[in-house]
């Protein structure tokens, strides 16, 4: 696989040792943040890794190859021009020799290839509100009923119809855990979400359950962890999202369409939650696979 997967020396040694390693993605760094505010973002992120004790590794696709644990100078390239890549994007990207940002799936995809079963990001995608006009789910979906792995977010984006997310999620069988909380967060919200399928009181009860669900079998698991700073941008988020019809924005565009427009329109607010949220969820990634590894 040397030929198309290229592992930072770093990563590499953690994964031989079995020491904790936590996925980061990069489509948030190119396309969920103006840049360069994204690579601050993601420097952010590896560093809460790091001050857990686990190794981070940012994913990206980059001249031709699938690079496990990026550094800052690669991470420099992430702007808003790198594709937008799930899962089915990752192949073809290699072979053509762009730039690609992973998402959560296409993270996933490339951690399983290597071994790599925690990750941490801002919002897990799902169904888009409207369904089935545009029939819009998200690939994040898909991978998190196949690749085993445990994901920390705050829920799902709540720009999304989080309902009918939350309804799939079970059906493709994947646990909603919420850490502390018996609610799942709303991204920007701590509060007011569906219920959760079951709550976990710290890292090593999400460990145990992790290590549990896969030895029967399962594949993803979703830990929801709350925005310390809770923000109410509902009705924002409702204008926006009718916007982005109207104007017949969809497919991947939607949800950059849509996060850029909040970060605007809230005078920076969301931007700041968003970041916040993201940096403390990588935190908590790494402390579950720290415990994980410790089992
Ligand atoms: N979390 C954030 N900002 C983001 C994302 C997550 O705080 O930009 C990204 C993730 O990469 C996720 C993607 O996989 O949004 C979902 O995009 P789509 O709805 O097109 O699948
Ligand atoms: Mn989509």
């Amino acid at each position: 696989m040397e030929h198309l997967i290229r592992v930072s020396d770093e990563v590499q040694a953690a994964l031989l040792e079995a020491r904790a390693v936590v996925a980061l993605e990069t489509t948030l760094v190119a396309h969920g943040f103006p840049a360069p505010a994204g690579v601050e973002v993601g420097l952010a992120s590896e560093a809460a890794v790091r001050a857990a004790d686990a190794v981070p590794a940012t994913i990206g696709i980059l001249d031709g190859k699938i690079v496990v644990g990026l550094t800052g100078a690669e991470l420099d390239r992430y702007t808003p021009d790198a594709r937008k890549l799930g899962p089915r994007d990752l192949a073809v990207c290699a072979v053509q020799g762009a730039i690609g940002a992973t998402t959560v799936g296409g993270t996933l995809a490339a951690a399983q290839a290597v071994g790599i079963r925690f990750m941490g990001t801002g919002g897990l995608g799902g169904v888009h509100r409207g369904f089935p006009t545009p029939p819009d789910v998200s690939a994040d979906l898909g991978a998190c009923a196949r690749i085993p792995a445990l994901i920390v977010s705050s829920g799902v984006k709540s720009l999304l119809d989080v309902g009918s997310t939350i309804e799939l999620l079970e059906t493709l069988g994947v646990p909603v855990l919420g850490y502390g909380v018996d609610t799942l967060p709303l991204f920007y919200a701590a509060e007011g979400g569906p219920p959760v399928s079951a709550r976990v009181e710290d890292a090593t009860e999400a460990a145990r359950v992790a290590d549990a669900h896969w030895r029967l079998g399962g594949n993803a698991i979703l830990v929801g962890r709350p925005p310390d700073e809770s923000l109410d941008v509902t009705d924002l988020i409702e204008e926006i999202v009718g916007e982005s019809h109207e104007r017949g924005i969809v497919g991947q565009a939607v949800t950059p369409y849509v996060l850029a427009a909040l970060h605007e329109r809230s005078d920076g607010e969301t931007r700041r939650v968003n970041r916040d949220l993201i940096v403390a969820n990588a935190g908590l990634a790494a402390e579950i696979a720290v415990a994980y590894a410790g089992l």
